[in-house]
């Protein structure tokens, strides 16, 4: 493989996609040496195969909003890869959305979903299509008409869908609601349900505690505590959220939370109570991150993100290239010395060179954010043996597929320095389970 090429001829059949560019330059640019090892893969053009999804279904949603007027969005859904299972991955709504976001996400969800040790290939979906501010029986009425172009193209052994930026416990109950009557089926065709109607516990909480199990293993690498370490967190949502919580529990101290007007800064740290706040504050009152500032007395920056303040740790959980170079500088002059994404693709390919450069501990989101879908595998495998496991259960399964992502990586990722390089290990023991999964299956 020469990826100038294969990344040339990508730019030209697929153009305006630039994030769906970087993903697969990342990952191209770490697992050439393995690729090129195995000339059989070459052979059998593993590599356009493996980029390009296997199907994008494109549509438009109409709904009527409160006032009675017609709206219309996009509707997506990308198939990007099923050699290791139904194809999975989450819906985002959100403004920004478009092809290009959701190729990117499908993308990296393939890799992803290969390191979790469980049997699902990747897939994305969403539309442009905004939650902020709109009524509850508006969100309603969009996911209802959403579900209705998409039902036809998901299911329990085809591909399941969960949540992602913008969409809920609330947004996935009005799908899967949907679903069901279309489907004519009860069989859990989405991910992050109710756990009165098949949810499983522990997904909302999945991505965030993930995210931190991961850190614990990279900081045990090192022989770190996370006791009392600083750590500056991004994003005031689902996975924000319980990335704080976690860390309030092991003694550490979190200085920030965000949202896309602007970051807060409490130097005595976020504490229980305060936590409290902001889950009331975004998922009841679905507020501004501004008003915790008023309410705690603390700094807001209106329009940054947190990245100049000083702390130990980063944890990214809002969006993509939400750390740009002059972000990871920043960081890495402040003594920051671990940086574990909770978000996809958070950080440009500026931010990962410097953080890999200055060999700190740098989890890449696909690897440190598996927890989530981690736990949607564990939610399909409940709902396939018709039983719901304890808390306990699903946390303890958590913690060792977390455990194993981490060996993955050590297992691809390390060099001959010591320094374990977590994107390179990630990217390649993420590809080598799929790529041995297509070879076997023939040309499709
Ligand atoms: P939520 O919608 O619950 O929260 C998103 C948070 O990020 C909000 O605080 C939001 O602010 C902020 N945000 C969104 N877009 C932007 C933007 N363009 N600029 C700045 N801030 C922004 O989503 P999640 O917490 O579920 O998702 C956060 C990240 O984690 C995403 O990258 C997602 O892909 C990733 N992820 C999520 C998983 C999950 O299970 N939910 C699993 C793995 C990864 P505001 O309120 O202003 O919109
Ligand atoms: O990016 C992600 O891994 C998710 N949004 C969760 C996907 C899922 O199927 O639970």
């Amino acid at each position: 493989m020469e990826v100038k090429k294969v990344l040339s001829d990508l730019k030209r059949r697929f153009p305006n996609e630039p994030e769906y560019h970087q993903a697969v330059e990342e990952v191209l640019m770490t697992i050439e040496e393995e690729y090129n090892k195995h000339p059989e893969f070459e052979k059998y053009n593993l590599i356009e195969r493996l980029c390009i999804p296997d199907r994008v279904f494109t549509f438009r949603v109409t709904w009527v909003d409160d006032k009675g007027q017609v709206q219309t969005n996009m509707g997506y859904r990308i198939q990007h890869n099923n050699a290791i299972g139904p194809y999975k991955g989450g819906i985002r709504f959100h403004s920004s959305v478009n092809l290009s976001i959701l190729k990117f996400l499908a993308f990296e969800q393939t890799f992803k979903n290969s390191l979790t040790t469980l049997p699902m290939g990747g897939g994305k979906g969403g539309s442009d299509f905004s939650p902020r501010g709109k009524s509850d029986m508006e969100v309603m009425r969009f996911c209802q008409a959403f579900v209705t172009e998409l039902w036809r193209h998901i299911g329990p052994q085809t591909d399941v869908p969960a949540g992602d930026i913008g969409v809920g416990g609330r947004e996935v109950g009005y799908m899967y609601g949907m679903y069901k009557k279309m489907a004519l089926e009860n069989t859990g065709t989405f991910t992050g349900k109710g756990l009165e109607f098949g949810g499983s516990l522990v997904r909302p909480e999945a991505t965030g505690y993930g995210n931190v199990y991961f850190l614990l293993e990279m900081l045990k690498t090192k022989g770190i505590d996370i006791k009392d370490k600083v750590v500056a967190v991004s994003g005031s949502g689902n996975v924000a959220q319980y990335t704080v919580k976690k860390l309030i529990s092991l003694g550490a101290k979190v200085i920030t939370m965000s949202d896309s007007n602007g970051y807060i800064y409490d130097p005595d740290g976020i504490d229980e109570e305060k936590l409290a706040y902001i889950f009331n504050l975004k998922n009841v009152q679905r507020g501004r991150i501004r008003e915790y500032a008023e309410k705690y007395g603390c700094k807001y920056v209106e329009g940054a993100r947190p990245w100049n303040e000083k702390c130990d740790i980063a944890m990214p959980s809002a969006t993509q290239n939400e750390i740009d170079g002059d972000d990871a500088r920043a960081l890495l002059a402040n003594g920051c010395f671990a940086v574990s994404e909770g978000a996809n693709m958070p950080s440009t390919p500026e931010a990962i060179a410097e953080f890999l450069n200055a060999k700190i501990l740098y989890a890449p989101g696909k690897a440190a954010n598996a927890g989530g879908v981690s736990v949607s595998g564990l939610e399909m495998t409940q709902n396939s043996i018709k039983l719901s496991w304890s808390r306990e259960e699903v946390d303890a399964k958590l913690q060792s597929i977390m455990k194993e992502i981490h060996a993955q990586c050590t297992l691809y990722g390390k060099q001959e320095d010591g320094y374990t390089n977590y994107v390179k290990g990630a990217n390649v023991a993420g590809f080598m389970k799929v790529a041995k999964a297509m070879m076997a299956q023939g040309v499709l």
